[in-house]
C-alpha cells in the first residue's frame, strides 16, 4: 500500500486553500525551457514562498491563536500548475497522465460544458484570454495572501521568470475577498467556501455528519483512492488537476430577477418593500440551497437562522415530493450527498479554492439604480481533483446542466442549476420550472492545469 503523502510535499491550495485576502493569477508562456527550469529552482528555495499544506496549516494555527484586535498577519505564498503544453515544453509527456480532459484543454471542452459560443469552435470568452491561449498558455502561478505582500511577491516572481528570458506573462487576473460585512461572501451576497469534503488522513477539523468523506486519491494523483493510482508516472504522484475558470456574475440582473419573480409568484397579492425583500431572499436561497448566512435550507427551510460553522455542513437530504431544499438548488446539484449512491457523490468530489474578482455593486450607484452590470466582476473559480472527468466535468455537465438530476420525487424536474447550469446562453428552466431568461454566471476564460507535488517540482520540473 502506498504511504501517505506528507503535507510538506503537497501544494497548499489543493487541500486547504492558500489563506487569501488577495490572489494573483499569472498565466505564463515558457520561452526557454532550460532557463525556466533554472529560474523555477531558484523560486523553490527556502524563503521564496512556495506554500505547502504544512505551511498553510501553520499560518491558520497562528491566525486562530492571534489576538483578535491585532492586524491580520502578513504573509504570501505561491503555487504553480502546468497546462498540457507546458508539461510537454519541459520535456515530460502530458499524455502519461492519462486524463482525457487535460489532454484536450478547456477551450476544446467549452462547447460540451454548455458555454455560450461565438462560432462552432470558439466560446464567447474574453479576447485577451483567447489571444493568450493562441500564443500558448503553459502554466499558472497563484500568489495568495495579504494584498501588499502579494503585490511585492508577484513582482519578484515575474522578475525571476521574465527578467531572465525564461517565460513571458500572457494573462493576469486579481481576486480579492469582498470588503466589510461581505467578507466570506461572494458577489451575489451568499456566503461561500463553507462546504469542502472531509479528506481522510488530512482534514483536521472534526467530521460533520453528512459531510462527504473521501479518500485522498479523489484529489491527489497516486494517493490512496486514485482510480488510476497504479498507472501514474512518478512525476505526477502527489499532484492534482486544477480547473481554473473566470466566471462573470451579473449581480444587479440576478437581484432584479429574484424581486420580479417573487412579486409574480405572490399570485397578484401586492407585496410591501419588506415583503418583497423577504420573498426574493427566500427564492434566492432556494436557488442556492443555503441562506445568505450559509445556513442550509435542509435544516431551516423557512428562515435564515445563522448557525455555527461546526454544524453548518451537518445534514443529508430528505427525498420528499416537496423537499426542504429544492432538488435543483446549486448545492444539491453539485454535492447531492445521500440523494444518489454515496460512492458516486464521493467519486465526483472537488476542493473549491476560488476567490471573487472585481468591485462590489454599490448601493444606490449607477449599476444598482439601472439594474444593469457595467463592470466586470465574478468568481475566479478554482477546483482540484485527481480525475477531471469525475470532478468538475461530472458536476458541470452531468449534474448542473442536466434538468433531470438529481433523482427526484414530484412532478416538476429539478431543472438546470440556476447559478451555473448552462445551455449555450439559451433560456432554460431552473427550480420549480421557473424559466431563467439569462445566464447570471457567464464563463470568460479557463484552462486545466496540473499542480505537481513540491518534490516533483524540484526533481522533474526544475534544475540547478
Ligand atoms: Fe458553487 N456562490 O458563491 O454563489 N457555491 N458557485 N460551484 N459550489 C456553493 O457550500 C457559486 C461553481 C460547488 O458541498 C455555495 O460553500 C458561484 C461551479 C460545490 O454542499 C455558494 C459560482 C461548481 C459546492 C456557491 C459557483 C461549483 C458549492 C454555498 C459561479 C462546479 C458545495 C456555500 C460564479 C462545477 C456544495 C458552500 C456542498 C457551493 C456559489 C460556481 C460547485 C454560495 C457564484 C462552476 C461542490
Amino acid at each position: 500500500m502506498a504511504a501517505q503523502i506528507p503535507i510538506t510535499d503537497i501544494q497548499g491550495d489543493i487541500l486547504d486553500r492558500l489563506p487569501k485576502d488577495c490572489e494573483h493569477f499569472h498565466c505564463f508562456h515558457i520561452k526557454d525551457a532550460e532557463k525556466f527550469k533554472g529560474a523555477l529552482r531558484g523560486l523553490l528555495a527556502p524563503g521564496k514562498g512556495m506554500g505547502s499544506v504544512a505551511d498553510v496549516k501553520d499560518v491558520r494555527d497562528q491566525f486562530s491563536k492571534r489576538d483578535k484586535s491585532s492586524e491580520r498577519q502578513e504573509h504570501s505564498f505561491f503555487n504553480i500548475g502546468f497546462s498540457k503544453d507546458g508539461i510537454d515544453a519541459l520535456g515530460l509527456k502530458h499524455k502519461d497522465l492519462h486524463d482525457e480532459h487535460f489532454s484536450k484543454g478547456q477551450l476544446a471542452d467549452a462547447k460540451a460544458l454548455g458555454d455560450p459560443m461565438a462560432d462552432k469552435d470558439t466560446p464567447r470568452w474574453e479576447d485577451e484570454f483567447l489571444k493568450a491561449a493562441s500564443e500558448g498558455i503553459h502554466g499558472i502561478i497563484l500568489v495568495a495572501g495579504n494584498k501588499q505582500n502579494v503585490t511585492q511577491h508577484s513582482a519578484e516572481i515575474r522578475e525571476a521568470l521574465e527578467g531572465t528570458g525564461a517565460a513571458s506573462f500572457v494573462y493576469f487576473l486579481e481576486g480579492d475577498v469582498l470588503p466589510g460585512k461581505l467578507r466570506k461572501h461572494e458577489h451575489f451576497g451568499w456566503r461561500d467556501g463553507i462546504s469542502q469534503p472531509f479528506v481522510e488522513g488530512y482534514t483536521t477539523e472534526p467530521h460533520q455528519e453528512g459531510q462527504t468523506r473521501i479518500q485522498p486519491g479523489v484529489l491527489l494523483v497516486g494517493a490512496k483512492g486514485d482510480p488510476f493510482q497504479s498507472s501514474r508516472p512518478p512525476w505526477a504522484v502527489g499532484g492534482s488537476f486544477m480547473v481554473f475558470r473566470k466566471l462573470r456574475q451579473f449581480v444587479p440582473e440576478f437581484h432584479q430577477f429574484l424581486v420580479d419573480k417573487a412579486i409574480k409568484e405572490s399570485g397578484g397579492v401586492i407585496l410591501g418593500p419588506d415583503e418583497q425583500v423577504a420573498a426574493s431572499k427566500l427564492l434566492g436561497s432556494q436557488f442556492f440551497g443555503r441562506w445568505e448566512s450559509g445556513t442550509p435550507l435542509e435544516i431551516h427551510p423557512a428562515q435564515d437562522v445563522p448557525m455555527p460553522d461546526s454544524q453548518i455542513n451537518s445534514f443529508t437530504y430528505t427525498k420528499d415530493n416537496t423537499p426542504r431544499c429544492p432538488y435543483g438548488a446549486h448545492i444539491r446539484k453539485t454535492n447531492p450527498r445521500n440523494n444518489i449512491p454515496i460512492n458516486l457523490t464521493v467519486k465526483s468530489s472537488i476542493v473549491r479554492a476560488g476567490i471573487p474578482y472585481g468591485e462590489v455593486v454599490e448601493k444606490d450607484k449607477e449599476e444598482d439604480n439601472q439594474k444593469k452590470t457595467l463592470k466586470d466582476r465574478g468568481l475566479a473559480f478554482v477546483a482540484y481533483q485527481s480525475v477531471i472527468k469525475h470532478g468538475f466535468i461530472e458536476q458541470q455537465i452531468a449534474w448542473a446542466n442536466e434538468p433531470e438530476f438529481p433523482p427526484h420525487r414530484g412532478k416538476t424536474p429539478p431543472g438546470f442549476d440556476a447559478i451555473i447550469g448552462q445551455n449555450h446562453g439559451q433560456e432554460r428552466q431552473g427550480i420549480f420550472g421557473i424559466p431563467l431568461p439569462k445566464d447570471f454566471v457567464q464563463p470568460r476564460a479557463g484552462e486545466y492545469f496540473f499542480a505537481p507535488s513540491i518534490p516533483a517540482l524540484r526533481k522533474f520540473f526544475s534544475k540547478a
